[in-house]
């Protein structure tokens, strides 16, 4: 749960950066397991995800990389089990102001020393909006963040704005000269920290120039009774229960548990 002061900071500004939520073992221990599943997926392609936008927001930005993988729970059970992990369901739940926690999806990314990646300044709504707006990203850092190795970057209070028309060319960004990724709000982070924040807060990250990767693993909840605007951005395991139950599902027929494996 958060305390009543995280609260009142999550409600004046759609973001709260909750210390230690894992212990720095444990976050050292998701850390291996993130790189040694990039080592294995490797082998098949080269993981990089950068957005074409976030090579256009300088110079520096052009050879940067970033490596990815969608729904990591499907690659390791230590992930599986982070996701029902109550410290970070519990924190979703009074967040969303819902017993129920539902996943929509899960990333993780490593953003390699150096030339890491930065994330243009977005919000994620545009990407899978959703009517009541209770989508809530976690990211969950298993190294240091601080500035100079990318960490994240937001516009306090953003939330409260809406949808803001995006740019979609390369990635749903907003204009680079009216949120220049520097002029946001720096939320440097320790190794077992977790940033919590709306799908509506502007945020992004700039490039990792430091010697060490930066590890991250990005969780997307919503409340299961808060539905999709649009049929969008749908994958494997969306709609799992992370925490108490669905309370609007109904039964699925054998045909349609096969379509929502595809
Ligand atoms: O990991 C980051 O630096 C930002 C990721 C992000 O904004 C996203 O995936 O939407």
């Amino acid at each position: 749960m958060l305390t009543p002061e995280q609260s009142a900071f999550y409600e004046e500004n759609g973001y709260i950066l909750v210390k230690g939520l894992l212990s720095p073992e444990e976050a050292d221990s998701y850390r291996q397991e993130v790189h040694d599943l990039l080592a294995r997926l490797q082998k098949f392609d080269d993981m990089d995800a950068a957005w074409g936008s976030a090579k256009e927001t300088s110079e520096a930005a052009k050879t940067t990389q970033i490596f990815h993988c969608h729904n990591v729970q499907f690659y390791s059970a230590a992930f599986t089990k982070l996701l029902v992990d109550d410290r970070l369901t519990a924190i979703a739940s009074d967040i969303i102001g819902s017993p129920n926690v539902q996943l929509h999806h899960t990333k993780m990314f490593v953003k390699p020393p150096e030339r890491g990646a930065p994330f243009p300044m977005h919000q994620d709504a545009p990407y899978f909006p959703h009517d009541n707006h209770s989508m809530i990203a976690a990211i969950l850092f298993f190294d240091d963040a601080r500035e100079e190795k990318g960490c994240l970057r937001v516009v306090p209070g953003s939330y409260k704005l809406g949808i803001l028309e995006h740019e979609s060319k390369g990635g749903w960004h907003l204009p680079f000269d009216q949120y220049p990724i520097e002029s946001a709000v720096a939320c440097p982070a320790e190794a077992g920290d977790v940033l919590f924040f709306s799908y509506l807060t502007v945020h992004g990250s700039g490039i990792n120039t430091s010697d060490e990767a930066r590890t991250t693993l990005l969780v997307q909840m919503r409340d299961p009774a808060d539905n999709p605007t649009i049929k969008t951005h749908e994958s494997r395991g969306q709609g799992m229960i992370l925490r108490g139950v669905d309370p609007i599902s109904k039964p699925k027929s054998m045909e349609e548990e096969k379509e929502a494996v595809k």
